[in-house]
């Protein structure tokens, strides 16, 4: 990875380099993120860009494309290097790396032109070495969470002093301009729309997950956690008049799912019917075709930070799993995104939503607040659409990273 930095031309001119290191803790959204960000680099911004990651299982899950053996490959323009994440930044002895593991020799690694740590999840020593000793040090952005708290606009940006010279950017998504803003692909709000109107590319669509919509059936992902409230959210839906389709990616939820239903194994595409709800379990998706799941459904569960974004984009009503953190540090994070979200609703429907989103994570008893939810459900449609249309004005992510580097040349 040669530095190209000499090629820019007071940043207006070719492409720069950029290594995003991704660790992932668990779950799929660490990757999802980056994936997904590492790919825009490459296909709107014609950036060269190599992605680092820490568990090329995980990868491969999101990229099935990949092979989880192979230490170094290409896919969609992106380079993707497997690299052992060590926090204490101990060399781990050669009996503690698992044995597809292959610890790149850092110190014959160039170092890019962006550096992108992703969710802090701290770069091997020798690597900074390396982005210290090129003859223009490398820019070192600290990629987080996405947030909607009121802090998060005050700290993008803010350089952070590092050993050997560095600084380091603290660089935020968010919902606000003043922030770093989304991932949203160049044309996804158009491609949406012209999904969403044509009712033959949705039922081809869903026909090829061996789902027949049935009229006035509506139809709702389930995305999330383990989560105690879902047998009442369950009960509620089965005992409803409208019938409801419930689809379910692979995933955490569905030991919960299975005991609900009262059968040992769902299997792939197997259908339960109990009262008003039929249950069908899904293949976990491919991301575009998740995008398309999103986007085919009348209500949309989801959880952690891509998914919750991508419902976002599917412009329908959502509900919200929220990654759960130590004392309960994510209510905060719950309610700053709902102040900014609920802005706009009638209050019937604010309370509503936001005694669902709260039920929803909290644990409890969901029939409350979904009785409500009904009163109110064509202002939230209308709403969703608003919503959407309003963020999608904003910059999205990688031009608003592809900007911060060329103003900081
Ligand atoms: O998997 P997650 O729970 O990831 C979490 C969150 O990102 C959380 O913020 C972080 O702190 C934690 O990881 C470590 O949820 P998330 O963020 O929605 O990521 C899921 C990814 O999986 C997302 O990119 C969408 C993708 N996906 C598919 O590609 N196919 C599917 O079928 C489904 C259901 C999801």
């Amino acid at each position: 990875m040669t530095p190209i930095l000499s090629a820019f031309d007071g940043g207006f001119g070719m492409r720069a380099s950029w290594d995003i290191f991704c660790s992932v803790i668990d779950n799929f959204g660490d990757i999802g993120v980056t994936w997904r960000l590492a790919r825009q680099l490459v296909a709107e911004h014609d950036q060269e860009v190599r992605l680092w990651v820490d568990d090329l299982e995980c990868f491969a899950r999101l990229c099935p494309a990949a092979n989880a053996k192979d230490a170094q490959q290409l896919h969609q323009g992106v380079r993707v290097q497997h690299w052992l994440h060590d926090p204490l930044q101990q060399d781990p002895s050669p009996q503690d790396q698992p044995p597809s593991a292959s610890a790149p020799d850092y110190s014959s690694v160039k170092a890019a032109d962006v550096v992108i740590e992703a969710f802090a999840c701290q770069l091997p020593d020798a690597y900074i070495a390396a982005m210290a000793q090129r003859a223009r040090p490398s820019l070192w952005l600290n990629l987080e969470y996405l947030s909607a708290e009121d802090w998060v606009a005050g700290c993008h940006g803010l350089p952070s002093l590092q050993p050997r010279g560095l600084q380091k950017y603290f660089f935020f998504p968010g919902f606000t301009p003043d922030t770093g803003g989304l991932l949203r692909e160049a044309g996804l709000i158009e491609q949406r729309r012209r999904f969403q109107q044509d009712p033959a590319a949705r039922q081809q669509f869903l026909n090829s997950l061996g789902v027949i919509a049935q009229k006035n059936s509506r139809l709702v992902s389930l995305f999330s956690y383990e989560n105690k409230s879902l047998f009442s959210w369950l009960d509620t839906l089965a005992a409803a008049t409208r019938p409801t389709q419930l689809l379910v990616p692979q995933g955490r939820i569905i030991a919960e799912l299975q005991e609900w239903l009262g059968v040992k194994q769902l299997s792939l595409n197997d259908q339960h019917q109990r009262g008003a709800l039929k249950v069908q379990l899904l293949p976990f998706l491919s991301q575009p075709d998740y995008d398309r799941l999103l986007w085919s459904c009348d209500l949309n569960v989801v959880r952690g930070e891509d998914s919750f974004v991508r419902a976002q984009w599917a412009a329908k009503p959502l509900l919200w799993h929220i990654y759960p953190q130590q004392e309960n540090a994510h209510m905060d994070k719950l309610d700053a995104f709902l102040k900014l979200y609920c802005h706009g609703l009638s209050p019937a429907a604010g309370t509503a939503l936001q005694a669902q989103w709260h039920a929803w994570n909290s644990g409890l008893n969901m029939a409350k607040s979904e009785q409500a939810l009904r009163q109110v459900w064509p202002e939230l449609e209308a709403h969703s659409d608003a919503w959407c249309t309003q963020l999608s004005a904003q910059i999205n992510i990688s031009t608003a990273l592809v900007q911060f580097f060329r103003k900081w040349l």
